[in-house]
């Protein structure tokens, strides 16, 4: 490799320029940092088609890009629930008021950006989750008609149906996951910060 001469006063020059864009990047980052976090956290609070409270969500932008998901019921029925975002913030008994699943781009199931793992309630009617997904950023659920957590009375399928039933999934399967009536809805609200 052939060195190229850089005169004394033209390194120096270039030194400052860096110097002064690292302190740019440097504030730009701390100035950011506190924007976020107002935010960066959002809760649905569960109830049930009586108007009952089941639990709660609390959804977190996290530094990595990921979004946090922690969800704690209680007062529903055992077993897997299907677990998703839905595309708009009103829950109104039965709670198809919530539209389909949330979804930034089109897809099918199990790849809706509001698809999640299913969730588990034992025995009690207490159940708990803790998962990430980077399928969505917190900003992206306050879209103008807002967005709403849906737990479901069965399981989910992920529109996986092995060939030997069916040659394709139908187009129920491919919006739902066949995962049932809606048992419980939460429209997702800005954190408060007061817990
Ligand atoms: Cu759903
Ligand atoms: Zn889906």
């Amino acid at each position: 490799m052939k060195n190229i001469h850089v005169p004394a006063t033209d390194r120096r020059h270039l030194q400052r320029q860096i110097g002064a864009a690292l302190i740019a990047i440097a504030s730009l980052a701390a100035l950011s940092a506190p924007a976020m976090a107002q935010n960066s956290s959002a809760d649905a609070k569960l109830y049930n088609a009586a108007g009952n409270p089941v639990g709660k969500v609390r959804i977190s932008q996290e530094g990595n890009g990921d979004v946090s998901i922690q969800a704690q019921v209680h007062d529903l029925p055992p077993g897997f629930h299907g677990f998703h975002v839905h595309a708009v913030g009103q829950c109104t008994p039965p709670f198809t008021s919530a539209g389909g699943h949330f979804d930034l781009t089109p897809h099918t199931h199990r790849d809706h950006s509001g698809d999640f793992p299913v969730l588990l309630v034992n025995a009690d009617g207490t159940g708990q989750a803790r998962f990430n997904t980077d399928r969505f950023a917190v900003a992206d659920l306050f879209d103008g008609d807002g967005s709403a957590i849906i737990i479901h009375a069965g399981p989910d399928n992920y529109a996986n149906i092995p060939t030997r039933y069916v040659a394709e999934p139908d187009a129920t399967t491919l919006a739902t996951g066949d995962a049932g009536a809606r048992i419980a809805c939460g429209v997702v609200e800005r954190h408060s910060g007061k817990d």
